[in-house]
């Protein structure tokens, strides 16, 4: 049934205008005793009124339809399109805004420098900011780390996003008013005291790295052919220690053994985050095996503090971060306690030497002396320790000797004397000040301290800046006939021209000093040294540094700036210089120091390069005839040597990026603090 309108409608058919099917609708629902709802009904009666309708008006009304469809899909889509964007808005007014550093000039070196997010999160997995730990380092507190998966195999020959440490999102410091500054690299005139108070050691809640994250999204950087060479010579050194010295401290590629030291597998622990970095997925895996299976802790065993600290702890604490897998955090605090017994002294200045089965400690044997290097270069991995695990214990102890340290005369013009007495906490061995053995590291963790902690300690700072003070002051020369500016020893007032190989750390140090914002003054020096040390290795035969060398300070003819001892000639494998280009070429992108790498890395496989696996140190780098194999490939060489030859090869400043992580002295990355 339908309504008289509708068959009038229908029986004069008159050209319609649009409105009129609507107008039909309304009347047939409404029409007094005609009302029928039934869905067969309502089919039947609209089909019979489309019908009736004109093809003109059929099609008007379909053309009607489609434009609507069509304006409905367009703004439904620029609906999703503003939502995107005010989402992304939003996100971004939460988040620093993205600057990253230039490999020439990576930080405009201004106090304080902020601790930079990467611009492009499509880089990283996702960021997620952990809770900020209650008060364990002052107000700002220590910095979530999403940190990536090695994601590639070596073989696939890209550097893909493997190691690339990400942390949340930085907010840049607030600008506080200055009470002391100075002035920096860049020229501008920087702020170090950002708080007045120290970090607390209080220690409540612990801080854990963000889980492993998916994919990375950013194009990988490929490998280029000089990192494939240390991947090659590191898979070698690999090989031997695999074939031959297993699970044991080091190789002995010579005789196809191994040597104990603290029979703690010290090589591998070492290598761990190093196979990381470069890639070594199948490496990493069986190396993984050995710790979760047989690295054992309880073990009647002496360790020394320092080396297993810098060594095991902080390789430990770094494969924790690059990896994201809690055995090694595990791991670390298993080590991290049986060394805490090393601190029971009455001075608590902890002893040289731990037994970390029994939990007892002793100085060595002849003396209850330790070494300044030593006490004061274990802080940044006992520190990190307190902050993964919220047990303050750790941190207080080593800042303990840190504030001790700090307050004891006996310095010259900030540079202290080698040994320190667990007994009656004081200096020992006055009058003599090296940058070398026992002392080296003091000056290189009071740096790394003040940025592993966002830049607020200002007596690391104050300390620094002293003793860089002292540095120029005391043991500052240059030699002829090339006029090379080296670092000397003072001992009772005499000036000695020598220089260990030790001192290299330093233009690596002063250099990451002056990106954070210190004076440019730093960065001249470290330009002068890093030449020196380039030069150790280039004025000697094989083209390696010896142990030790004397400058001379006339000019003879014939003479090379550089003299080497008998007793010195000795290379051990070690990375300081090395070390040192690969901060200098960070930071000013100079390629002459990837050359100088290469060059060194040449004469690593020249002469130390053990045919059946390994490399050696070797007694005489004067003789490249026989430079004299010692037998004996030390951990740091996969630890440090190969790690920063990798990385100074490496165009990527994501691939440890310097603005997140800071190297313990054994090459270990660790977080840098970044203020909640
Ligand atoms: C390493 O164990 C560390 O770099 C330490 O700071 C000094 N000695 C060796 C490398 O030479």
């Amino acid at each position: 049934m339908y309504s008289t309108a509708a068959a009038a409608a229908a029986a004069s058919s008159p050209p319609r205008r649009d409105f009129i099917s609507v107008t039909l609708s309304l009347e047939e629902g409404l029409g007094p005793g005609s009302y029928n709802n039934s869905k067969a009904w309502r089919r039947r009666s609209c089909w019979r009124k489309w019908k009736q309708l004109s093809r003109l008006q059929r099609s008007v009304i379909l053309f009607l339809f489609a434009a609507l469809a069509v304006c409905g899909v367009i703004s439904y889509t620029s609906m999703g399109e503003s939502w995107k964007s005010l989402v992304n808005k939003s996100l971004d007014d939460q988040r620093t805004e993205p600057d990253v550093p230039g490999l020439k000039l990576a930080n405009p070196a201004v106090l304080p420098a902020p601790q930079k997010a990467d611009g492009n999160l499509g880089d990283y997995p996702e960021l997620s900011p952990q809770k900020p730990p209650k008060l364990p380092y002052g107000r700002h507190g220590p910095p979530s780390f999403q940190l990536k998966p090695p994601q590639r195999n070596v073989r696939l020959k890209t550097q893909h996003d493997i190691s690339r440490a990400v942390e949340g999102p930085v907010q840049a410091e607030k600008e506080e008013k200055p009470e002391k500054s100075v002035i920096s690299w860049r020229g501008a005139v920087i702020e170090p005291d950002q708080s007045p108070e120290p970090p607390s050691s209080k220690v409540k809640e612990a801080e854990k790295p963000s889980s492993v994250a998916a994919e990375g999204q950013k194009e990988p950087v490929p490998i280029n052919e000089r990192q494939l060479a240390v991947i090659e010579a590191f898979r070698h050194a690999w090989r031997g220690y695999k074939a031959f010295a297993w699970g044991h401290d080091e190789l002995k590629p010579l005789s196809k053994s191994y040597s104990e030291w603290f029979g703690l597998g010290l090589t591998l622990i070492d290598a761990l985050d190093t196979l990381w970095i470069l890639g070594l997925k199948e490496e990493f895996e069986e190396a993984r095996k050995w710790v979760a299976n047989d690295l054992v802790f309880d073990k009647n065993v002496d360790v020394n503090l320092f080396e297993s600290t810098i060594r095991i702890l902080g390789g430990l604490l770094s494969t924790y971060h690059l990896s994201g897998d809690s055995l090694f955090l595990e791991k670390a605090k298993d080590i991290g306690n049986r060394l805490m017994p090393a601190f029971r002294t009455p001075s608590k200045i902890p002893y040289s030497d731990v037994n970390i089965g029994r939990g007892t400690a002793h100085p060595p044997r002849w003396t209850s002396d330790s070494t300044v290097a030593e006490v004061t270069s274990i802080q940044l991995e006992f520190r990190e320790l307190s902050r993964l695990t919220g047990d303050e214990k750790f941190q207080r102890a080593v800042d303990e000797v840190m504030k001790h340290v700090h307050s004891l005369s006996g310095k010259n013009d900030g540079l202290v004397p080698m040994f320190i007495n667990t007994n009656s906490g004081q200096f020992t061995h006055m009058g003599v000040y090296t940058l070398g053995a026992r002392a080296d590291s003091y000056y290189e963790y009071l740096l790394k301290q003040w940025i592993q902690g966002g830049k607020k300690e200002n007596e690391l700072l104050e300390d620094y800046m002293r003793a860089i003070e002292g540095v120029k002051k005391h043991l500052l020369q240059r030699s002829q006939p090339k006029k090379l500016t080296f670092v000397g020893e003072l001992a009772h007032g005499h000036f000695s021209a020598k220089m260990d190989h030790l001192v290299c750390f330093l233009p690596g140090t002063l250099a990451l000093g002056a990106h954070n914002g210190l004076t440019a003054d730093h960065m001249k020096l470290a330009e002068a040294l890093i030449e020196t040390c380039y030069q150790m290795y280039a004025q000697v035969e094989t083209g390696l540094s010896p142990e030790i060398v004397h400058f001379n300070l006339h000019a003879q003819k014939g003479q090379n700036d550089v003299e080497v001892k008998p007793a010195d000639r000795h290379n051990l494998l070690r990375p300081e210089t090395v070390e040192s280009l690969f901060y200098m070429y960070r930071f000013t992108g100079d390629k002459k120091y990837q050359d100088w790498g290469w060059k060194i890395l040449q004469s690593f496989n020249k002469y130390t390069r053990v045919p059946t696996g390994g490399y050696t140190s070797i007694n005489n780098v004067q003789n490249p005839s026989n430079p004299e194999p010692r037998d004996k490939m030390e951990s740091f060489f996969l630890g440090e040597t190969l790690k920063y030859l990798f990385l100074l090869f490496s165009d990527d400043i994501d691939l440890i990026n310097l603005d997140k992580f800071v190297f313990n002295t054994e090459a270990h990355p660790l977080p840098i603090w970044v203020p909640a």
